[in-house]
């Protein structure tokens, strides 16, 4: 059976591709599952993404991984990156291994988007690749998922 992985997406990037395509890419939010989904297929991990605007709903899902047999998770958790304790904790009770994704290289713009509270639970992060990043990311936790001996 496949390894499954969650892929999360906290608020605001439903609107990807409307609005500030300098910063974020032109790519939809769609854009990005479909891609998820095609290389998710290519490397035999099954994708289930997600977004939502709602900071309880995060942790919900991250709570709910392992019950939904998710064995690697990938993060983009928006805004919520740097200012949520809820979700840092919520990470570290995860039994999963976790990439923390975002679309901007955030280390390159304003000083309170610099630090992450997500990255003490991640086992590496990706940023600044646009869209493209999640692909790196799920070819990064297949890595890590094959050493692990392919996780649930
Ligand atoms: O670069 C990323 O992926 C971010 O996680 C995106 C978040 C931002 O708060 C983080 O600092 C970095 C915001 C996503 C908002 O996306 C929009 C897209 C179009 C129009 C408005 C917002």
């Amino acid at each position: 059976m496949a390894a499954k992985v969650l892929v999360l997406n906290g608020p605001n990037l439903n609107m990807l591709g409307s609005r500030e395509p300098d910063v974020y890419g032109p790519q939809t939010l769609a854009d990005i599952e479909a891609l998820c989904h095609a290389r998710g297929e290519a490397l035999g991990l099954g994708v289930d993404f997600r977004q939502s605007n709602t900071e309880g709903e995060l942790v919900g899902w991250i709570q709910g991984a392992d019950d939904d047999d998710a064995a690697g998770l990938i993060l983009n958790a928006g805004a919520y990156t740097h200012t949520s304790i809820a979700i840092l904790d919520a990470l570290r009770a995860a039994p999963l291994a976790i990439i923390e994704v975002h679309l901007s290289n955030i280390f390159q713009r304003e000083e309170y988007r610099r630090h992450s509270y997500v990255s003490e639970a991640a086992n590496g992060v990706i940023c600044g690749f646009g869209g493209h990043g999640y692909v790196l990311a799920l070819e990064a936790l297949a890595q890590i998922l094959e050493k692990k001996g392919g996780g649930n």
